[in-house]
């Protein structure tokens, strides 16, 4: 279950994404992970903490089905397709109560930090969260620091934007990960008690990416949302095992830790 006292603790998670073919199109599947169903059943057999999907998949494949019982939704609110041009801008597709209609535990929302089009997405952003919190649902900010004059992510601007999300009222932010235990501690801390979860980006080698898990581990955030990395894998449910064992995550998918 994600709720807003599970997240607020020391606890770890693992979230697997699947908002990929709305951002970047079936340029990122194959022929089985094209199908939604075969990523719920990674999501089912490796106990996450979470599914990240657009309010269509959900729709289709989530809603009404058994995985409602196994794993908590995370309803992905905006989106937007590589095909656009122009200062970034994520526009609203599902509303807060459409997706806790759809069975949705949380929900989360890109703000393009930095962009052309910042202060739309902040008003929006603001309105996801007063309802959300009304409701009793954490919301998890995609903080991405695009457009605008933003010309590299370095880790002083992924800091800045996982505080931005603390500003805003998020919960958790989703943020990049980068290659250096100690900016992704500065991250964690900018973003003081609004948890960090670092995004797993494009498929690398196994043993570079269980790396990645063990300096996320490490950092203090609460975890991973991974897409490609697990779902482009040969082995999902034994990288899945893994990932766990490195986050720490029994075999439920939970830890018990103190209060921070
Ligand atoms: P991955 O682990 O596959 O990178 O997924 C994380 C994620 O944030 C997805 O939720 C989203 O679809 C995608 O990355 C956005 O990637 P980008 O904006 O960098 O193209």
């Amino acid at each position: 279950m994600i709720d807003l006292s599970s997240i607020s603790t020391n606890s770890k998670a693992l979230y697997l994404a699947y908002d990929q073919g709305l951002e970047h199109g079936p340029t990122d599947f194959n022929d089985e992970n094209v199908n939604p169903s075969y990523i719920l059943d990674i999501a089912v057999k490796g106990r996450y903490n979470g599914i990240i999907l657009q309010k269509g998949v959900a729709e289709k494949y989530y809603t009404g089905s058994e995985v409602v019982h196994a794993v908590p939704l995370v309803l992905k609110l905006n989106g937007k397709t590589s095909l656009v041009s122009g200062e970034p801008f994520s526009p609203l597709i599902c509303t807060v109560s459409e997706a806790i209609g759809l069975g949705a535990q949380a929900v989360g929302y890109t703000v393009y930090v930095g962009s052309g089009r910042q202060d739309e997405m902040f008003e929006v952003f603001g309105g996801i969260v007063r309802e959300a919190h009304e409701k009793s649902i954490p919301v998890i900010g995609w903080m991405y620091p695009r457009g605008g004059t933003v010309k590299e992510e370095t880790p002083g601007i992924t800091s800045y934007a996982a505080r931005i999300g603390l500003e805003l009222g998020a919960d958790i932010v989703k943020v990049k990960y980068h290659d250096s235990l100690s900016a992704l501690k500065e991250i964690v801390a900018a973003a003081g008690r609004t948890r960090v979860v670092f995004s797993g980006g494009p498929k690398v080698g196994q043993d570079e990416f269980l790396a990645m898990v063990r300096a996320v581990a490490d950092s203090g955030a609460l975890g991973i949302a991974v897409g490609r990395n697990v779902w482009q894998s040969k082995d999902p449910p034994g990288l899945t095992k893994e990932i766990q064992h490195l986050l720490g995550l029994d075999l439920f998918g939970t830890t018990q830790e103190n209060e921070r």
